[in-house]
C-alpha cells in the first residue's frame, strides 16, 4: 500500500496492476489524490451545460435487465414520436435556452434507419448552431445489424445528417461475463469500443459511460476504465467519462445490497485517477442525486451534465430527474459548494463563468 501511495504522490500514470488495488484505499486518501488531479486540470471550476434530453421511442428489440425505460411487462407504455413531435420539443427546448440536444432512442425494429437519422438534418436546417449529441454505440450497432449497414456506413451517415458528437451510453460494463448477464444480445464490448474508435478517427468527440452498482465487482469497474484508457491513448477522442449509478426500480436485476455514497465517491475518485488521459469526469446528477454530485466535485469530478429539462431513462428506474433542473438552482448549488459555476458548450469551451 505504501508503494501505491508513493505512486499517487508522484502523479505518474498508474500501472494496470496498481489500478486494481485502488479500491483497497480509503475514501479520503483516494479523494485527496483525485482532487489534486482535478484541481490541477480545472481548478475550482464546476462545468455544466444547458441541454435537453429527448428519447424518441421506448420500443426496443433488446432486453437489458437494468432498463426500466423500454416498454416491457413492468412498463407497458410503448411510444414512438413523429419527427413533427420531436421538432416541437426541440423548438420549446431552444426557447428555454438549450444549446445541446441529447437524443437517445431504444432499438426500435419497426422503423427505418431514415427515421433515426433524418431528424438530425431537420434540426440542423432550422438550428444550425444547436449541438446535436445523438446515437449511442448501441444504437449504431443496432442500425447496422437491423438494416444491413456497416459501422462505417452508419457513422458516415451520422456525419452527413448532422450529428455533432456521440453520447457515452451503451457501454454498461465491458466485462464479457457480467455483460452477458445484464444485457445479452446488445452491442458487445469490443464493438462498442470499435464504433467510438471509428468516430474518433473521423475527428469527432464522444463520451464514455459505465453503469455500476448492480452485479459487477470493483475489479470489473477497473477493467472497464482501463479499456477506455487504452482506446483514449490511441484516439484522444473521449471528452468525458461518466460513471452512472444503477437505479433499481421497475427493472429485472435483483440487487441485494445497494450502493452507498462512499462507494459512489470512491468510484468517482478512482475514475479521475485511472483515466489520466480523459479531460473530464462527469458526476451525472440524475443518477447520483444532485447533492452527491456536488460532493463528487471534491472527489475528482468536474462536471455535472446539464439542466436536462426532461429525463426519461433513469427516472423510469427511480431517479428524481424527470423534470430536469433549473439553471439558477444549479448555479446557486455550485456556488454554495465553494466552486465556480462554468457554463460550457458541448465541447467544453467556456461560455460563461458565473
Ligand atoms: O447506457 C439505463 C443507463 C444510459 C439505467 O454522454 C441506467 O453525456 C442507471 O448514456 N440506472 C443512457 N442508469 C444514458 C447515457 C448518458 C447520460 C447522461 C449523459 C451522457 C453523455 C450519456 O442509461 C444507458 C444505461 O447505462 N441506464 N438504465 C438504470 N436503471
Amino acid at each position: 500500500m505504501i508503494n501505491l501511495i508513493e505512486k499517487l504522490q508522484s502523479g505518474d500514470r498508474l500501472e494496470a496492476s496498481e489500478c486494481f488495488k485502488l479500491y483497497d484505499l480509503d475514501l479520503f486518501t483516494l479523494g485527496k489524490f483525485a482532487n489534486l488531479k482535478r484541481q490541477k486540470l480545472h481548478g475550482k471550476k464546476a462545468f455544466f451545460n444547458l441541454n435537453r434530453h429527448i428519447n424518441p421511442t421506448n420500443i426496443c428489440a433488446d432486453v437489458c435487465k437494468f432498463c426500466a425505460f423500454s416498454s416491457h411487462r413492468k412498463n407497458p407504455n410503448p411510444y414512438i414520436m413523429s419527427h413533427d413531435e420531436i421538432m416541437q420539443i426541440v423548438e420549446k427546448s431552444v426557447e428555454n435556452g438549450a444549446k445541446e440536444i441529447h437524443i437517445v432512442s431504444a432499438h426500435n425494429p419497426n422503423t427505418s434507419w431514415q427515421w433515426y437519422l433524418e431528424i438530425f438534418k431537420k434540426i440542423k436546417e432550422i438550428y444550425p448552431n444547436l449541438h446535436v449529441k445523438a446515437l449511442t454505440a448501441a444504437e449504431v450497432d443496432f442500425l447496422s445489424r437491423h438494416h444491413g449497414l456497416s459501422y462505417d456506413e452508419v457513422i458516415d451517415k451520422m456525419i452527413e445528417y448532422g450529428v455533432d458528437s456521440m453520447p457515452g451510453g451503451g457501454a454498461e460494463i465491458f466485462d464479457e461475463d457480467i455483460r452477458a448477464k445484464i444485457c445479452k444480445g446488445k452491442v458487445g464490448s469490443k464493438n462498442w469500443l470499435e464504433i467510438h474508435k471509428k468516430w474518433h478517427e473521423r475527428g469527432r468527440l464522444s463520451n464514455a459511460t459505465m453503469l455500476f452498482g448492480h452485479i459487477e465487482e470493483p475489479k470489473h469497474r477497473i477493467d472497464h476504465m482501463l479499456r477506455i484508457r487504452d482506446l483514449q491513448d490511441m484516439t484522444n477522442g473521449f471528452n468525458a467519462f461518466i460513471p452512472l449509478v444503477y437505479q433499481k426500480d421497475n427493472n429485472f436485476i435483483k440487487v441485494s445490497k445497494f450502493m452507498g455514497s462512499v462507494e459512489i465517491l470512491k468510484t468517482m475518485a478512482i475514475s479521475r485517477l485511472v483515466l489520466d488521459n480523459v479531460p473530464h469526469i462527469k458526476a451525472y446528477w440524475a443518477t447520483s442525486t444532485i447533492n452527491l454530485a456536488m460532493v463528487a466535485q471534491e472527489f475528482g469530478a468536474d462536471d455535472l451534465d446539464g439542466t436536462i429539462q426532461k429525463e426519461s431513462i433513469q427516472s423510469a428506474a427511480g431517479a428524481k430527474s424527470a423534470s430536469g433542473m433549473d439553471m439558477r438552482n444549479f448555479i446557486d448549488l455550485i456556488r454554495s459548494s465553494g466552486l465556480t459555476p462554468v457554463e460550457r458548450d458541448s465541447m467544453y469551451n467556456e461560455i460563461k463563468v458565473y
